[in-house]
C-alpha cells in the first residue's frame, strides 16, 4: 500500500488490507473475513452442498486451500447442525508429508475435528515414491488413483453424505477451459460445486468452488491458519495448464468478475454437461467390489502390479477395522 494517503476499507474506514475488484471494494482484515465466510455460506446454500443432520468427509492435505476449507466447514457446521470428520493420507513423500500430517493433526485437534489418517506404507506396503518408482508412471496419475480409491472406501464405511475437496476457481477453471477446448464436456459435469453420489462412488462437494486461490492464501494468513507453505514435489509443471491459468487472470484482470462468472454459469448448465455421457456400463471389481469399467478396478490393477497381488479388499477391512476402533463406523 502507498504511504501517504492510505487507503481505508470501503465498509468500515479502517486501514484496507485488500482490493477485490469485481466487487469495487477496498476490504479490512476483519471485512475481508467475514466477505469470504458470506462467500462460502452462501455457495453452501446456493448448491445445497450440506445440510442438516448430514456427515461430511473433509479431505485434508495439509495445504492452505484444504485446511481452509476444513475450518470453513467446521464454522458452517455449527451454524448448520452437520457433522465433519477429516481425511489425511500420508503418502510418504519424505518432510513433505512429515510436516503435513502433522499440521493436520495439530489443527485437527484444535478444532476438535475427528480425524483419520491413512498411512500409504502401513496400508498397502509401499509409500508413493516406492510406487512410482516400481511403476515408472507420472506421480500425480498414481496419487490420484490412490486418492480417489481410498476417499471413497473411507466415506463408504462410515457413510458420509459426501466427501468434501478443496479445489477452488483457479483450480477448477484452466480444467473445464481444456475440456471445453478438447471437447471432453462430459468430464466438465464433474468440475462443479457439488457431484451426486452414484451407485458405489460417495458423491464430492467443492465449497471453494468461487473462491480464488488469492482469496484463500489471504484468508488463511488474515486468519492466522498453519498450512505447509512448501509444495509437494511432485507438483505439475505442465507448461498448458499454466498457461490457461494465466490467460484466465490476464482475463480477470482485463474484465474483473469474468472468472466467477464463468464458474457460476458451469454450475448453472451441470445438468446439461452431465447429459452428455457416453453410455458405459460400470461393473463391479471381482477383487474389492468398487465400481469400475473393468472386471479389476484401477486400485487393485496397480497393487497387483507391485505387490504381486491385488489389495483392495485387504486395504477395505484394515480400513474398517481402523474407523470402528476410531467410533466412526455408523
Ligand atoms: S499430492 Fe499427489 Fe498432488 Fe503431489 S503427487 Fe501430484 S497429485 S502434486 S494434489
Ligand atoms: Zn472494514
Ligand atoms: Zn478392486
Amino acid at each position: 500500500m502507498k504511504s501517504g494517503k492510505e487507503i481505508r476499507c470501503s465498509l468500515c474506514g479502517e486501514p484496507a488490507a485488500t482490493r477485490i475488484a469485481y466487487a469495487k471494494l477496498w476490504l479490512c482484515k476483519k471485512h475481508f473475513i467475514e466477505f469470504i465466510e458470506k462467500r462460502v455460506f452462501e455457495s453452501i446454500n446456493r448448491y445445497r452442498l450440506a445440510g442438516q443432520g448430514q456427515r461430511m468427509l473433509v479431505a485434508v492435505s495439509g495445504g492452505k486451500d484444504s485446511i481452509t476449507m476444513l475450518y470453513l466447514l467446521h464454522k458452517t457446521s455449527m451454524k448448520m447442525g452437520f457433522e465433519v470428520i477429516a481425511l489425511h493420507m500420508d503418502l510418504g513423500i519424505g518432510t513433505y508429508s512429515k510436516i503435513s500430517r502433522e499440521i493436520v493433526e495439530h489443527f485437527c485437534k484444535s478444532l476438535g475435528t475427528p480425524l483419520i489418517i491413512l498411512d500409504l506404507k502401513t496400508l498397502i506396503g509401499y509409500s508413493l515414491p516406492e510406487l512410482v518408482h516400481k511403476t515408472r508412471r507420472p506421480p500425480c496419475s498414481i496419487c490420484g488413483l490412490i486418492k480417489r480409491y481410498l476417499i471413497n472406501v473411507v466415506a463408504q464405511e462410515i457413510k458420509a453424505d459426501a466427501a468434501a475437496l478443496g479445489h477452488h476457481l483457479d483450480d477448477l477453471l484452466p480444467y473445464i477451459l481444456k475440456n471445453f477446448m478438447l471437447q471432453n464436456l462430459f468430464e466438465i459435469s464433474k468440475l462443479g460445486p457439488k457431484t451426486e453420489s452414484v451407485d458405489g462412488f460417495v458423491g464430492r462437494i467443492r465449497p471453494l468452488y468461487d473462491v480464488s486461490e488469492h482469496e484463500i492464501a489471504l484468508y488463511a494468513k488474515l486468519s492466522n491458519l498453519p498450512f505447509v507453505d512448501e509444495e509437494c514435489p511432485y507438483t505439475s509443471k505442465k507448461s498448458l495448464d499454466k498457461q490457461v491459468k494465466e490467460f484466465l487472470n490476464n482475463l480477470e484482470s482485463l474484465h474483473p468478475g469474468i472468472k466467477i462468472s464463468f464458474a457460476r454459469a458451469v454450475a448453472r448448465n451441470i445438468h446439461v454437461y452431465k447429459t452428455l455421457s457416453v453410455a458405459k456400463t460400470l461393473k463391479r471389481c471381482v477383487v474389492c467390489g468398487a465400481p469400475s469399467s473393468d472386471d479389476m478396478c484401477s486400485f487393485c490393477k496397480l497393487t497387483n502390479r507391485v505387490a504381486g497381488r491385488p489389495l483392495g479388499a485387504e486395504v477395505r477391512l484394515k480400513i474398517r477395522d481402523m474407523l470402528s476402533s476410531l467410533g466412526l463406523l455408523k
